[in-house]
């Protein structure tokens, strides 16, 4: 395998001075604290990245909103047009930055070339937005009056990401932004600021080829009160945000309380039905991509496995022998299945939320173990549980799939439904009106219901968020664009009258 060394400087990183495995980057920031980039696998450094300071952050919103003012009065196929360069600069870099990735957040290999393949499809998609942000010309009551609603940039946004997808993520905001007429500030995770660093480099890269530098802007912090003068900020319509239900829900007060907007991607609980019907071969091979994909650290993870319980024994037999097929071990080995959780207070969430679950009645099928050595490596587990115990109703972003039989699909479909959380959910069935009653009305409560595929894994070109707790955001496909735009109605009166709405008489 290359060095890290010549990863970061091929990734364009090259004032990261890494050496020894462990590097420093020096860009403008605090002088005197460092924000270490840990590798998962080895609990080692990569390289120290300086964090901004405040008044770093004022220049970089400052900026933002400079650009933004030039930014917004570029055509918008001009602006997909740079998005396309930069989708072509990220085929280029594919294999280094999915290699980084790897190296500092866990993913396997395959997963973080994935993401990057998602960044890119990201783009494609954005570039073709760029031409069809359209609004609707609607029929006037009044004569000769024409109206219709145009879709306008809306300013220079924020966008905050976790770990666990630390570039695509960033993707599905920032390229629909940009085409938008949109500039961005971003505040990466802390534990994946090299991802975040890597990517802006390589758009900005493009960006300032085409003359366009300050459209994309990066904030790195650690510092709470950093992130919370970001959300605070009015020069900022928009907060996207992704992570866990208790800091989003504290962003979304902030923001409600300056009635600035927010979209949020929080918490999943995600649920697998398996049905009496369900087609066993693709049911098992789902349920390990979902629950232990990522170490079980995606947002779409399938955490909770509803069973008819004619099937019970023989998906559980299947599901340990999938198990013991999965290779733990360095995420950038050929092989390797599951790498490791991205630190040690991962672990401990493992442990804890396997603990509690035992500690209630539940038993361990498979796993429930920590693994020596360097490294935050856990087994992939599956356990007994009921549906109304606290440790199933939240999500421990680790993999760990509680198992619980039913009877009725109304009742597998009330117990996916019962929990705070909305995001993704499936059910396996070769039964027409199964399929049919789970994703009508009374079926499945979440924004994604998938019929014989996973919970996880969803394609950029359909709007991806869920309900409830989760946030109640759309961001990638479908006209998720919306949210990085201001509507505006028009009506224009080409006629010599005034006539008034409602019919009304005023002064005549
Ligand atoms: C996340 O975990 O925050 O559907 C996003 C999926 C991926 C995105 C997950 N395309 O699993």
């Amino acid at each position: 395998m290359t060095s890290i060394p010549d990863i970061l400087e091929e990734l364009g990183l090259s004032d990261v001075n890494a050496g020894g495995g462990t590097g420093r980057w020096w860009a403008a920031g605090e002088r005197d604290r460092l924000i270490e980039s840990v590798n998962p696998a080895t609990g080692q450094p990569i390289a120290a990245v300086r964090p901004c300071t405040p008044d770093d952050y004022r220049r970089i919103v400052r900026d933002a909103a400079e650009a933004f003012a030039r930014w917004r009065m570029v055509p918008a196929p001009k602006r997909g047009e740079c998005v396309r360069l930069i989708g072509e600069a990220l085929r280029d870099k594919k294999d280094r930055l999915g290699t980084l990735v790897s190296l500092e957040v866990g993913k396997i290999k395959a997963e973080g070339d994935g993401e990057v393949q998602e960044m890119i499809d990201m783009a494609d998609f954005a570039v073709g937005q760029s031409r069809m942000l359209a609004g609707l010309t609607l029929q006037s009551e009044r004569a000769r009056h024409r109206m219709f609603e145009q879709w306008h940039p809306l300013g220079p946004v924020g966008v905050i990401t976790a770990f666990n997808f630390p570039v695509a993520v960033w993707a599905w905001n920032a390229f629909l932004a940009a085409v938008a007429g949109d500039t961005v500030v971003w505040k990466p995770s802390p534990k994946a600021a090299l991802c975040a660093i890597a990517v802006q480099h390589i758009c900005n890269r493009v960006m300032e080829q085409e003359g366009w530098p300050g459209i994309f802007s990066l904030f790195i912090t650690d510092r709470t009160e950093l992130a919370q003068a970001m959300v605070e900020d009015r020069r900022l319509p928009l907060i996207s945000f992704t992570g866990s239900v208790p800091v989003g829900r504290q962003v979304a007060s902030t923001v409600a309380r300056r009635l600035g907007r927010t979209l949020l991607e929080l918490s999943g609980n995600n649920a697998v039905i398996v049905d009496e019907t369900a087609d066993m071969d693709l049911a098992v091979r789902a349920i390990l991509f979902g629950a232990v994909g990522t170490a079980g650290q995606r947002c779409t993870t399938t955490r909770r496995l509803f069973v008819q319980e004619s099937r019970y024994e023989q998906l559980i037999k299947r599901l340990v022998q999938a198990y013991e097929q999965v290779h733990i071990g360095d995420p950038l080995k050929d092989g390797v299945l599951m790498g490791p959780l991205i630190d040690r207070a991962a672990v401990e969430g493992y442990r804890a939320a396997i603990d509690e679950a035992k500690q209630e009645g539940g038993r361990v099928l498979y796993g429930g173990r920590v693994l020596e050595g360097p490294g935050f490596f856990v087994e992939p587990t599956i356990m007994t549980a009921k549906p109304e115990w606290p440790v199933m109703q939240r999500e421990t972003f680790a993999p760990i799939l509680y198992v619980t039989t039913y009877r009725t699909l109304e009742e597998a479909i009330g117990m996916q439904n019962n929990v705070p959380q909305g995001l993704s959910s499936a059910l396996f069935t070769n039964h027409l009106r199964h399929s049919e009653q789970f994703l009508s009305a009374a079926g499945s409560d979440c924004g994604i219901a998938n019929v014989n595929l996973g919970t996880s894994g969803a394609e950029i070109g359909g709007a991806f968020g869920g309900e409830k707790e989760t946030g109640g955001g759309r961001e990638a496909g479908s006209d998720a664009w919306k949210a990085y735009m201001r509507r505006q109605t028009n009506t224009i009166n080409w006629g010599t009258d005034l006539p008034l709405a409602q019919g009304i008489r005023f002064g005549e």
